[in-house]
This record gives structure tokens, sequence and C-alpha cells, in this order.
């Protein structure tokens, strides 16, 4: 059968709602509850839980049965993890990675690179010795979780506001322009499993920061730096951007998931309102993959007096909190899936070659390949690979790809069909097992 990453995506969310016993689509009955409504439409509703709060039974009751997701709102970031050079405390961590799988839920780590809320020995870094300092950081932290993190957000919040939609400077960027796709490539290589997310605020909409974000992201594709999602934060005031699902759409075009992180809204007549824009504006972009909200009661949240949250101080449901689920009830939405592909029959023929690179482990792998067109352009192609038996595919990027195990092929998506003559670009895979052995074949359309 042949199969597309995105319907693995759906039912991997199925499965992990199945988990956590919720009814599953097929029902005539809406659903009751923001993760129950979500997974109907294939998608996870988080939210940023505090392991302080964790005792807290109106908390822990609203967590368990209203999320599917989790995200630490402190637990995971440098200051927390690694207080003294490479002395690791994941405690804190741990507990929220345990609480969110333990119910069935996706975790979010969050955030490995970050120019805030870093320790006072990295603040006091610069250069070579903080590139290599920070690298370190995301290789142990990456590893420490790999396997149990459903996206990573590897680097936060690193580009400036105001109109020069340029990198914010921090001690991090000073370190040199690559630093991110550093830190992406060093998550990739410690957790292959995770996806790899750019995360940021005040890009709610078109405008010149989430322009400049998305250039990296469509350069980052275009070289293969690995990269799997863009978290749009979404931190409210009274007002949402008419282009705010334009934007969402964009960034998915470019091949990446796109989720929406850190939504909060101010209290106000809009609230309610624009807490269910943002929703149908997921539901409506296919490859936006969830929401996540900053923390659950209005009294836990990092906004003091603007009560932004889905829940009272008492952890009763608000005007914003139906307005959310009818939303996610109602008709409209675009699911996770995709056209069927199909399985090329014809002989790969000149015109392009592919090798492949292994980074393996003891049960997994990650496949790096390198798309090559001979003395003339592509416009367009499709590699094809024999997996070895017991090897089955668990993830693709900067290609479309069908079939798991046995052959599989891969085609290349919007930005990297056309290789100039003499030309490469790379896309990758993972899976568990052996990797591919034999020679890719590569067939030019
Ligand atoms: O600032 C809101 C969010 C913006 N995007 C990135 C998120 O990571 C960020 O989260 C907030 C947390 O919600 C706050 O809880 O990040 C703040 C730090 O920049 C967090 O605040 C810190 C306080 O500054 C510390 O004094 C306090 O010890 O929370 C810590 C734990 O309560």
């Amino acid at each position: 059968m042949l199969r597309h990453p995105r319907r693995l995506l759906a039912a991997a969310l199925a499965l992990s709602a199945g988990a956590a016993g919720l009814v599953l689509a097929g029902t005539a009955d809406a659903a009751t509850t923001l993760g129950a409504s979500a997974a109907e439409k294939g998608r996870y509703f988080g939210a940023a839980i505090a392991a302080g709060r964790l005792g807290d039974a109106t908390y822990t009751r609203l967590l368990t049965t209203e999320f599917t997701s989790v995200t630490p709102e402190n637990e995971m970031k440098w200051d927390a993890t690694e207080p003294q050079q490479g002395r690791f405390t994941f405690t804190n961590g741990d507990r929220i990675l345990n609480q969110g799988l333990s119910n069935g839920s996706k975790v979010r780590g969050h955030a490995l690179l970050w120019h805030a809320q870093q320790p006072g020995w990295a603040q006091s870094l610069s250069g070579s010795a903080l590139r290599t300092a920070a690298i370190n950081h995301v290789t142990q932290v990456a590893t420490h979780y790999r396997g149990k993190i459903y996206a990573w957000d590897v680097v936060n919040e690193a580009f400036a506001d105001g109109g020069s939609g340029g990198r914010r400077d921090s001690n991090l960027q000073r370190t040199g322009n690559d630093w991110i796709e550093a830190a992406f490539r060093a998550a990739r290589a410690a957790d292959p499993g995770a996806k790899l997310c750019y995360n940021d605020y005040n890009t709610d909409g078109i405008n010149a920061k989430s322009t400049g974000i998305y250039t990296m992201v469509r350069d980052f594709k275009a070289r293969g730096v690995p990269i799997d999602c863009v978290g749009f934060q979404s931190h409210l005031g009274t007002g949402v951007d008419s282009t705010y699902q334009a934007n969402l759409q964009r960034f998915a075009d470019l091949g990446v998931d796109v989720q929406i992180t850190e939504l909060d809204v101010a209290q106000g007549a809009n609230q309610a309102n624009i807490y269910a824009t943002v929703t149908r504006a997921c539901l409506a972009v296919a490859r936006c993959t969830g929401i996540t909200v900053w923390g659950i009661r209005d009294t836990d949240s990092w906004r003091t007096g603007d009560n932004p949250l889905l829940f009272d101080g008492s952890g009763n449901r608000k005007a914003a909190y139906t307005s959310v689920l009818n939303a996610l009830n109602a008709g409209g939405t675009t699911t996770p899936t995709s056209s069927p592909t199909s399985t090329p029959t014809s002989v790969p023929s000149a015109g392009c070659s592919a090798t492949v690179s292994l980074n393996s482990w003891n049960g997994g792998y990650v496949a790096t390949v390198r798309v090559r067109a001979g003395s003339s352009a592509v416009n367009g192609w499709t590699v094809t690979v024999a997996l070895p038996g017991g090897s089955a595919l668990t993830g693709v990027w900067s290609a479309t790809g069908s079939g798991t195990s046995g052959t599989v092929s891969f085609g290349n998506v919007a930005y990297n069909g056309q290789i100039p003559a003499g030309g490469s670009t790379e896309f990758g895979f993972q899976g568990t097992g052996s990797g591919p052995t034999a020679t890719p074949a590569c067939r030019a359309s």
C-alpha cells in the first residue's frame, strides 16, 4: 500500500489519541474535550505546564482530561537543564515528560537554544567557546530525551522585532550566522525521531519578521539543513492579523509543518473570537499539526492580569474555551492527508544519480541522500531506495515519500525539483532497523 509521511503522522496522532482513550473520527457526536475534538481533526491540543503545579488537583484534572500534548514552560530551558557547564539536571524536565507520556500525550521540547534564560556561565561566554558549549548543550539534552519528544523548539526567538527582518543580536548570534543551522544539525544527529522546529513571536501574520524567518526556512530546505516545523507562538492582544492563516500556509508550502505553540489572548471583548479565528486557521492548513496554549488557568499565566487563557482561576471553562471547542467541532477542516502517489514503473535512467550516506545506531538510522543532475538540468526527480528486511520508514524531509518498507520512492518537493546541470540537492529520511546499503536509483522526469 502506498503511504505518504503525512498519513503516517495522521496514523500516529490517531494512535496517541487512542492511547488516551479518546473517541475518534467516525462518531456522529461532537467530542467534548479540546484534545478529543482536535484528535478528530488529526491534530493535538496542548498546554504549557509547570512541574511545580502538578500537585494541584484542579490543574492536573484539566490537564489530563483536556489536553493531548504538553510543553514544559521552563523546565527544559538551558538554565534549568545545565545550571553549571557540563552538569545536567533533568529532574523537572523528566517530570513534565513523564506526566505527558503517562497520559498518552505528545511532549514538545522547549527550548534548546535561546538568548534568554541562559545559565550565568553561558551568558559570560563568547566566540568558539560559546559555540562549542551551545552545540554540546543541544546534543546532550536532545540525547537525554531521544525518542520521546514529538517536536523540539531547537532555536527560539532568534529574529529581531521591527522592520529589519534580520537576526536579533545576542551572544549566540555573535558566534556566527550559521549558529542556527549548526544547532539543527546537532539536534537531528542526537534525536532523529523528533521534529525540529524554529519558534518565534510577533510572527502572527505576513510581516517583516515572519518574512525573515520564511527566507531562512526556504534556504534551509534548499540546502538540506534539517528543519521540520515552524512554531508560531501567538501571544495575542485584542486583535489578530488578517493574514494569520495565509502566513501559516506560506510556511507549510515550503514543506514544513506549522504549529501554534504558545497561544494566549488578552481578555477583552474579542478574546473568544480571536481564539476561534486561530483555531480555524490551524484547521484550514493541512500541515498545521496542533495548537498549544501557554498555560491552563488564567492564574497559571505568565501574563499577570491579562487573563489570557481558556479556564478561569477556579478552573471553570470560559467563553473562549467554548469558542475553541466549537471551532474544533465545526466542519471545514483540512485533514493532514495527501493525494495518492504512484510507484514508478519505468527503469531509472540517466539524467540524475543519487548517493546515500548513513548515520546508524543500534535499531535505527538517518539517511541523507544527495541527488545529482548529469550533464543536463533536471526538472523533477524520483529516487528509489531498497530498504533491507525489517527496516521501516518513520520520517522524510525535503521530499515526498511513498512506501514504508521494501522498495520505497521519494519525489522532489516544489523548491528542490530543479537541479542545474552538474548541480545537486539533498533530502533525507529516517527509519528503524538497518539503513539501505545499495546505491539508490534516480529517475529524472
Ligand atoms: O515570555 C513568554 C514566553 C515567550 N516565548 C518563550 C517562552 O519560553 C516564554 O515563557 C516564559 C515563561 O512562561 C515564564 O514562566 O518565559 C519566561 C522567562 O523569559 C518565564 O518567566 C520566568 C521568570 O522570568 C523567572 O523569574 C521565574 O523564575 O519564570 C521562572 C519560573 O517561574
